[in-house]
């Protein structure tokens, strides 16, 4: 049979190669995805984030659990390069998880966050593909919550869980800057440490600040370790999806995404064409030196390069 046939029949085996090959950003990948992208859509996308060991392996690792309890289908891609999923972690975590990932309805991923060709991103949004075609109802991507290119990865998903700990006072001000506003649900995990209400209701108080907000993301205390708040987070999960539908925002949100994705896809081609067209003509090094003696401004520079590439077929 066919990877792709193999793929659609969720078969485990064609799944990871095709990730593996999308990280590589391999054509085959790319041709398979084209032919199967119709057969996308179907999963829900749950991007959980925040800070480093706030619990957010061990959190999706019992959210995982309790949608396996319904029969569902689960896929993980967990980028955070400390994450127990990636067996970098201490060896308890690692036996923790193990369970997981011996199910065959769960399919756990790690994506180390170097060696991508194409970037992190595109590689996670790639796998994200495999993962919905593979057949999952819920695709979890976890990712730390710090940094620019985290916080965009997470920005894909459906429903973003921002996951916060008792305690983190000023800290909380510092995840605000770009990342508040990205949390549809928040998460107070360790809530058996000291001080989980006030971090609650400074979020909530924080939240409140926003007038802006058509929906006030409801925020819960858990304790991922005890198994506790589980149900109540998972019910959360679906209710936003509700929300999402009912509102008609899903399809906002995803052609929101698309447009993002497909402007950095065109991007990406658009230098590789300049630097392939580059190697056979050398246009772009002609034209640099032009610049550079002042021959030719930097502006009708770009116009030749767009012009040259104009007519070469992708
Ligand atoms: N006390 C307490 N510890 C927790 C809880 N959830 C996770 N941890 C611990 O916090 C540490 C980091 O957890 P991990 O899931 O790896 O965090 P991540 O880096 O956000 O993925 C581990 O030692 C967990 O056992 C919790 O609810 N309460
Ligand atoms: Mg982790």
């Amino acid at each position: 049979m066919k990877l792709a046939e193999r793929l659609l029949d969720g078969d485990r085996r064609a799944c990871a190669r095709l990730i593996s090959m999308v990280e590589n950003n391999d054509k085959e990948a790319i041709e398979i995805i084209k032919e199967l992208y119709k057969h996308t859509g179907n999963a829900h996308v749950i991007g959980i984030t925040g800070p480093p060991g706030g619990g957010k392996s061990t959190l999706t690792d019992k959210l995982a659990k309790a949608l396996r309890k319904e029969n569902k289908k689960v896929g993980i891609i967990a980028v955070d390069p400390t994450s127990p999923f990636t067996g970098g972690s201490i060896l308890g975590d690692r036996v923790r998880m193990s369970d997981l990932a011996l199910d065959s309805g769960v399919f756990i991923r790690s994506m180390g966050t170097r060696g991508h060709l194409g970037g992190l991103s595109k590689a996670t949004q790639g796998a994200v593909k495999v993962l919905d075609i593979f057949g999952c109802d819920y695709i979890f991507i976890e990712t730390v919550g710090v940094g620019q290119s985290e916080v965009d990865i997470v920005k894909t998903a459906d429903t973003v869980v921002l996951i916060m700990v008792p305690g983190l006072g000023d800290d909380i001000q510092a995840i605000k800057a770009g990342t508040m506003e990205i949390g549809d649900i928040f998460a107070v995990n360790k809530s058996d440490l000291f001080g989980a209400p006030k971090t609650a209701t400074e979020i909530k108080m924080m939240l409140d600040m926003n007038p802006n907000m058509e929906r006030k993301p409801p925020v819960l205390q858990v304790i991922a370790t005890k198994n506790e708040g589980m149900d109540n987070l998972v019910d959360e999960i679906k209710k936003h999806m509700s929300y999402m539908q009912e509102a008609n925002k899903l399809q906002k949100r995803r052609e929101s995404n698309a447009k993002t994705e497909i402007i950095k896809l065109a991007e990406e081609e658009i230098i590789s064409l300049i630097l392939r067209k580059n190697e056979t003509m050398g246009l772009l090094d002609d034209i640099a030196k032009g610049v550079a003696m002042r021959e030719i401004d930097p502006y009708s520079a770009r116009d030749k390069i767009l012009d040259s590439i104009k007519d070469i077929t992708i």
